[in-house]
């Protein structure tokens, strides 16, 4: 095999943990297991149920059907909504079509929901802190879009308009901590009365994420990240390392991984995204331990014992 001498010997991996699925995304997976187990086929789901393409074709294989909107789904039929939410007008939208409708949305995006319907019905101003043309933060923009502005650095703050009376922030869940904290900061200088979320919208899962391959950055002389291009929080874990001085590469399994960057990287970080299934992982193991005699270290700063319950129409 073309550059095999040059990438053999012996090698470290690290393993940051936590990494791979969060709660919300095993938690949606199931859900479409289970509307596929109970309900007549096909079951629809809208948009990619998470963002990764291996979660996709395994769930299309055994029979969902992912449609991009709901004129799609014949009236009558059961849709499934994706992790990342929906605007109201999506539901409107549903109950007009008469679809039995089966939410997956992350209970802690529904959370960031909430905030900007209780922050709406207090009147301020919104402004959420996001990537334009994400569907989570379209989602949440559809809570009250007549009030709401999207911003994504602190350039985008000082090019927001003046605001009279009360503003207040949220944000999508999987940004980049150290960039939130730079445009929530940007954002109390231009409106020192802002209010944000009682406690951050950077869920649980993107916060340890990122803490945990920073754990290992330093040390690695290549990072891995497994997960889709279209997942944002894996995109900023890639970010985060390059951030950090060092290199990391996005990789959608074991195929992305090159022989040519591993001449040299005797130390190489493996991490996953929140939307990538640990047993992608294990195979890139596997894979490197063909080049040579593999030790796995894991390094683990937090440990996740949340789960979700499944929606009312799963739960018996
Ligand atoms: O692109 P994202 O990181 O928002 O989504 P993902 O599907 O890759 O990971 C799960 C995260 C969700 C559903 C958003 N909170
Ligand atoms: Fe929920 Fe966080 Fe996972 Fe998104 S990344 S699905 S908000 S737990």
């Amino acid at each position: 095999m073309a550059g095999w001498h040059a990438a053999a010997g012996a090698r470290t991996v690290l393993l940051p943990q936590p990494q791979s699925f969060c709660a919300g995304v095993e938690r949606a997976i199931e859900i479409v297991e289970e509307a596929l187990a109970r309900f007549p086929h096909p079951v629809y789901v809208r948009k990619q149920i998470v963002h990764n393409l291996h979660v996709v074709r395994d769930l299309a294989d055994r029979g969902a059907v992912f449609v991009d909107e709901l004129d799609e789904v014949p009236a009558g039929a059961t849709v499934v909504f994706s992790a990342h939410g929906v605007a109201p007008s999506v539901h409107q939208e549903a109950a007009g079509r008469r679809l039995r409708v089966i939410d997956a949305t992350c209970p802690l995006v529904t959370k960031v929901h909430s905030e900007v319907r209780r922050f709406a019905r207090r009147d301020h101003q919104i402004v959420l802190i996001g990537h334009a043309g994400h569907e989570e933060a379209e989602g949440t923009l559809g809570e009250a879009p007549e009030r709401t502005r999207l911003v994504q650095t602190a350039a985008d703050v000082a090019a927001l308009p003046d605001i009279d009376g009360p503003v207040a922030y949220v944000t999508q869940t999987t940004l980049a901590v150290d960039e939130v904290t730079a445009v929530v900061a940007a954002l109390r200088e231009r409106f020192p009365q802002i209010t944000g979320p009682g406690s951050d919208d950077v869920c649980y899962a993107t916060t340890n994420r990122q803490r945990a391959v920073l754990a290992v950055a330093g040390e690695s002389d290549l990072v891995y990240v497994v997960g889709s291009r279209n997942s944002s929080n894996s995109v900023r874990l890639v970010e985060l390392v390059e951030r950090a001085g060092k290199s990391a590469r996005l990789i959608e399994d074991v195929t992305g991984v090159r022989l040519a960057e591993l001449a040299g990287a005797t130390t190489v970080g493996l991490t996953a995204g929140a939307s990538a299934s640990p047993t992608l992982v294990a195979r890139i193991v596997r894979s490197l331990r063909r080049l040579g005699p593999v030790e796995v270290v894991e390094r683990r700063v937090a440990t996740e014992t949340i789960t979700f319950n499944l929606p009312r129409e799963l739960a018996s």
